[in-house]
């Protein structure tokens, strides 16, 4: 039906919730990665591609050749879940995909984008200041969520995946590589836990898709 190119990088947390996203739903895609670390977002090449020149970017080209292309994590999963409507991302019931959006976007505008990289670079060059700001946010942010959790769930929301999913274990990764105190989050953990056991997770993590060393 459509020719994908998801443009991402490997420790990407949002690349990460997309790559999920295909997966779970089957789709096969082309992948091109930008270096984060090498400033390639930032590239004339890639920025004429997405003048946010941020990650990821999806490059969807129809049956007639038409290209669009399309910024924004949470706005890629809800293209994908209403183009690809089998799994669905969401919950049907309004009250829960309501909540399963409302946790989504604590952490993808809450709390990712005050630890985003070119925030750390902008606030110091020094790697134990960007470590403290970025575990205060991320420690701070988990702690509103952990309180919205049920306990003892295996999902962020009933008990199906969803777009909710989809962001915390990506930001459960970033939290553990800025040496968050996760024993703060058990209910978060837990979740994240059994995330962890998910044929869809370990095909999207990062270390699925890490450069060869
Ligand atoms: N709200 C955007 C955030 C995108 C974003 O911050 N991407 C990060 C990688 S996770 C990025 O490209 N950072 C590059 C930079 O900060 O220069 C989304 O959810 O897609």
């Amino acid at each position: 039906m459509y020719e994908l190119t998801l443009y991402h990088y490997w420790r990407s947390s949002c690349s990460w919730r997309v790559r999920w996203a295909l997966q779970h739903k089957n789709i096969s895609y082309r992948s091109v990665s930008i270096n984060l670390l090498q400033n390639e977002q930032q590239s004339p090449e890639y920025l004429k591609l997405n003048p946010q020149g941020f990650l990821p970017l999806l490059e969807i080209k129809d049956s007639k050749g038409n290209v669009f292309r399309l910024a924004e994590s949470m706005a890629i999963i809800d293209w994908i879940d209403r183009s690809y409507p089998e799994n669905p991302l969401f919950p049907p019931e309004p009250t829960d995909r309501a909540r399963a959006l409302q946790m989504s976007l604590m952490i993808a505008s809450g709390i990712q984008p005050i630890q985003n990289l070119s925030v750390l670079r902008k606030l110091s060059s020094e790697a134990h200041t960007q470590q403290t700001w970025a575990r205060h946010w991320i420690e701070s942010g988990f702690e509103k969520l952990e309180s919205l959790v049920a306990s003892g769930s295996s999902f962020m929301i009933s008990e199906q995946i969803t777009i909710a999913d989809l962001t915390l274990a990506p930001q459960m990764y970033n939290a553990r590589r800025f040496n968050c105190a996760m024993t703060q989050f058990p209910k978060l953990s837990h979740i994240d836990e059994c995330l962890s056991k998910l044929p869809g997770y370990k095909a999207s993590c990062p270390e699925a898709f890490a450069p060869p060393t």
